[in-house]
Parts: structure tokens; C-alpha cells; sequence
């Protein structure tokens, strides 16, 4: 089974600006799902947000955590398939934790943050994909939409202090839940460590610090934990002369 990922494309040393495009494309490479990156960047999500993916069939699938759930179930569970219902939970509520909750404070400190507008602009070319001066007619639309986003779900709310609190809140838990542990669950990577690397990577990769990514790089172990996903999973991005793209465990 091969099939067709459309994702934004690697950036910051990441192989995505997406957590959910990461997350994903790190479920492939965990599971051993065969895929190739779409190279029409235009085609529209059926959700109008990416990552989705189409099969062989020409199925078109959208939402990390739906694709996921999808090709766990059409596989026989290859990576999820041993944890007990309990670790399921466990897993299932810290992606929540980090996909709805601390992702939107990463969205604030890229989007809406000053110092990170500023310095997130010179990466809109190639995030949205489309020419220089169009990032300048873009950029304040897509300002407005993400400020109406965080308005929707709550957060954006909140005044900065109090957001980038929160988040150094949810990365604590998360470093206090994972400890000393290689990985979440067992002696081999899960979903769960595909959506911790996703999330944590996209804050201490960034090229310019604030105070979540500051304190978050003081958590050694999640840094430690992201970084061993990328050797395990991301050869070429660690090690430009590598062309491996799977498991090189
Ligand atoms: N629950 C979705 C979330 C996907 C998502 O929020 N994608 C964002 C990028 S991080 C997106 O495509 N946003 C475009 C938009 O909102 O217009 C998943 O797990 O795939």
C-alpha cells in the first residue's frame, strides 16, 4: 500500500512547519507505510487543512488523528496495536493535551506575537507556497483568520503572559509524565512519541526564542526524546548526506 501525503514541506530542520503534518508523516515512517509528498501543493484539503492523504484508490483522508485511526485499523494495528486500553487512554489525552491545547499557544508565539511575526515571515514564502509579494497581500489575512481562530477556541483570550504560561504549564506535565523513559509506552516508539516529537520539536527547533521555548529546552528529557526521533526516523534531515527515509533504528 502506498499512499499520497500533501503536507506543507520541511523547514526550521523539521520535516514540517505542521506538528499534524509531522506527527503523520512520522506514523508513516513508524509503521513502515509506503508514501510519496504530493508535489501539487495546491490541491485543497477536504477539511481545508492539512496534512490529508489519498490512497490508492484514489481515497481522500483527512485529519492526522482520523488517517491514523484509518490506516492502524486497515494494517492490524502495527503501532498502537500493543499498548493496553489504559495506555490508549493515556495516549489518547496528552495528544489532546498537546493538539488542542498547546498548539494554539505555538500559534500565538508564531502568528500574533510580534517577535514571532517577525521572525516567521521570511518562512511564509515557502509555508504558503506562493511567490514573495504575495506573502505581503497574505500575511494580514491570514493574521486575522488565526487571531479569529484563538478568539474561537479561548486562548487567544488570554493576555501573552498568560498563554505562555499555560503552555510552559503543558510541557511541564509532559516532562514530568515522560521522566527518564526512552520512549512513551514500552520499548519502542507509539503515536503517542510521533505527536510528543511533532509537538516538542516544533518549539525548540524554532530559529528565535521566547519564553516557551526557552523553558522548554531546559526539559532535557523532551529534548532528548525529540532528538532520538529524528536520528530514528529522520535520517536526511540530521544528516543532509543521508538519503535514507525509514526506520534506520
Ligand atoms: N486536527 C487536524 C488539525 C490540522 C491543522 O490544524 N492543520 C493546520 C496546520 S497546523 C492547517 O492546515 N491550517 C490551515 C488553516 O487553518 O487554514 C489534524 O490532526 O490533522
Amino acid at each position: 500500500m502506498s499512499v499520497t501525503l500533501y503536507k506543507f514541506g520541511p523547514i526550521m530542520g523539521l520535516p514540517d512547519p505542521s506538528p499534524f503534518c509531522f506527527k503523520l508523516e512520522t506514523y508513516l515512517r513508524i509503521a513502515g507505510v509506503e508514501y510519496t509528498v504530493a508535489a501539487d501543493k495546491g490541491k485543497k484539503a477536504p477539511t481545508g487543512k492539512r496534512p490529508f492523504i489519498v490512497d490508492e484508490d484514489g481515497k481522500v483522508m483527512a485529519d492526522s488523528g482520523l488517517i491514523i485511526a484509518q490506516l492502524e485499523a486497515k494494517n492490524g494495528n502495527p503501532v498502537d496495536g500493543k499498548l493496553t486500553l489504559s495506555e490508549r487512554a493515556e495516549s489518547l489525552a496528552f495528544q489532546r493535551l498537546m493538539e488542542e491545547h498547546l498548539y494554539w499557544a505555538v500559534v500565538y508565539f508564531r502568528w500574533i506575537d510580534p517577535t514571532g511575526i517577525k521572525n516567521w515571515t521570511p518562512y511564509l514564502k515557502d509555508v504558503l507556497g506562493v511567490p514573495g509579494p504575495v506573502v505581503a497581500l497574505l500575511k494580514p489575512i491570514a493574521q486575522r483568520i488565526v487571531r479569529k481562530q484563538l478568539a474561537g477556541h479561548g486562548l487567544g483570550r488570554h493576555s501573552p503572559k498568560t498563554i505562555q504560561d499555560l503552555a510552559i504549564t503543558d510541557i511541564g506535565a509532559l516532562a514530568h509524565w515522560l521522566g527518564q523513559r526512552e520512549w512513551g509506552f514500552g520499548d519502542q516508539p507509539t503515536i503517542f512519541d510521533a505527536s510528543l516529537a511533532a509537538h516538542v520539536g516544533e518549539i525548540v527547533s524554532q530559529t528565535w526564542d521566547n519564553p516557551v521555548t526557552v523553558e522548554t529546552r531546559k526539559h532535557r528529557n523532551l529534548v532528548s526524546h525529540f532528538e532520538r526521533m529524528m536520528t530514528r526516523y529522520y535520517p536526511e534531515l540530521r544528516d543532509p548526506k543521508s538519503t535514507s527515509t525509514g526506520d534506520s533504528a
